[in-house]
């Protein structure tokens, strides 16, 4: 019986399959302040290296983003984002790259100006709860949208999995009043964001409720507190609970996989697939 359910995304120029062969969007934060590697890829030579390494490493989308999410972390203007994303996107496109480039921002207006320069995937971390006018941008453009749980107001004594069936389907609701269409639509559960730590393994753990609404879904743990503070370690000693995560996503029918250290996930993964399905019958 399998576990996956089959998709298709169509960013332009390319088909991306979704089902049993697990899909990694590999973190590109063009941040100096995000938790884990905040600095370290602002400059764009930097970010070409690291996006390329990704993508040899077999990374199937590269994920930039602008401004961190980090608790505490300063927002940022859109022309400040922009400023920060565009000579990246620029730079990955100009060297060659023609995987799908993922734009992490809410703002509509970064959005539009990150797919003129080359993105193809939108991933909003507000659900299209912050700015609505994101869904016609994807809508016009004819993009894939990542739609992300993040509920600051959410009342916490309530279920979780089911406050995030209510938190989406006002998300997708705004999605087809715009006109998007419902097959270029990516759910993703939030990790960390706003969750205490049990909240965050109860969703792990009820995953295949969020799967069975009918979309791809996106995990993303990579690095998180929820793994720090459970094994008390810093950023850069979270791999192997990165990777935890990833499998047991996986296994729950989750699709896709942000993720910042691309090929112990993808290993781990490749063995998670090969364990569902047998070594030969993963890719479809
Ligand atoms: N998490 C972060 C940022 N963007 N997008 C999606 N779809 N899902 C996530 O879980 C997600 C996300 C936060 O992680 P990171 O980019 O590593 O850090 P920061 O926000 O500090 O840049």
């Amino acid at each position: 019986m399998p576990v996956h359910r089959e998709y298709e995304l169509a960013p332009a120029g390319a088909t991306l399959r979704l089902g049993r062969r697990a899909r990694l969007m590999g973190i590109l934060n063009v941040t100096p302040d995000s938790f884990s590697d905040g600095g370290r890829f602002d400059a764009v030579s930097a970010a070409l290296g690291q996006a390329r390494r990704m993508l040899a490493e077999g990374a199937d989308i590269i994920d930039i983003g602008g401004e961190s999410t980090r608790p505490g972390a300063d927002e940022v203007s859109a022309a400040d984002e922009l400023a920060r994303v565009l000579p990246a996107i620029a730079a990955l496109r100009a060297d060659g790259i023609v995987a799908p480039i993922s734009i992490d921002t809410y703002k509509a207006e970064v959005a539009e100006q990150a797919i003129a320069a080359g993105a193809t995937i939108i991933n909003d971390v507000h659900g299209l709860q912050r700015e609505p006018e994101l869904a016609a941008v994807a809508a016009s453009r004819g993009v894939p949208l990542v739609v992300m749980h993040w509920d600051k107001a959410r009342d916490a004594s309530r279920d979780v999995m089911a406050e995030m069936a209510r938190y989406f389907e006002v998300t997708l609701r705004i999605a087809d009043e715009a006109g998007v269409a419902r097959s270029g639509i990516v759910l993703d559960p939030g990790f960390g964001f706003a969750k205490s730590l049990s909240e965050n393994y109860e969703i792990l753990r009820r995953l295949p409720e969020l799967v069975a609404l009918g979309y791809p879904v996106l995990v993303g743990t990579s690095r998180k507190s929820m793994i720090g503070r459970l094994l008390d370690v810093p950023a850069d000693e979270r791999l192997a609970g990165t990777v935890a995560t990833s499998v047991l996503g996986y296994t729950a029918g989750a699709h896709l996989f942000r993720v910042h250290d691309i090929r112990p996930n993808r290993d781990a993964l490749r063995v998670a697939e090969a364990a569902l399905y047998g070594p030969q019958d993963q890719d479809s």
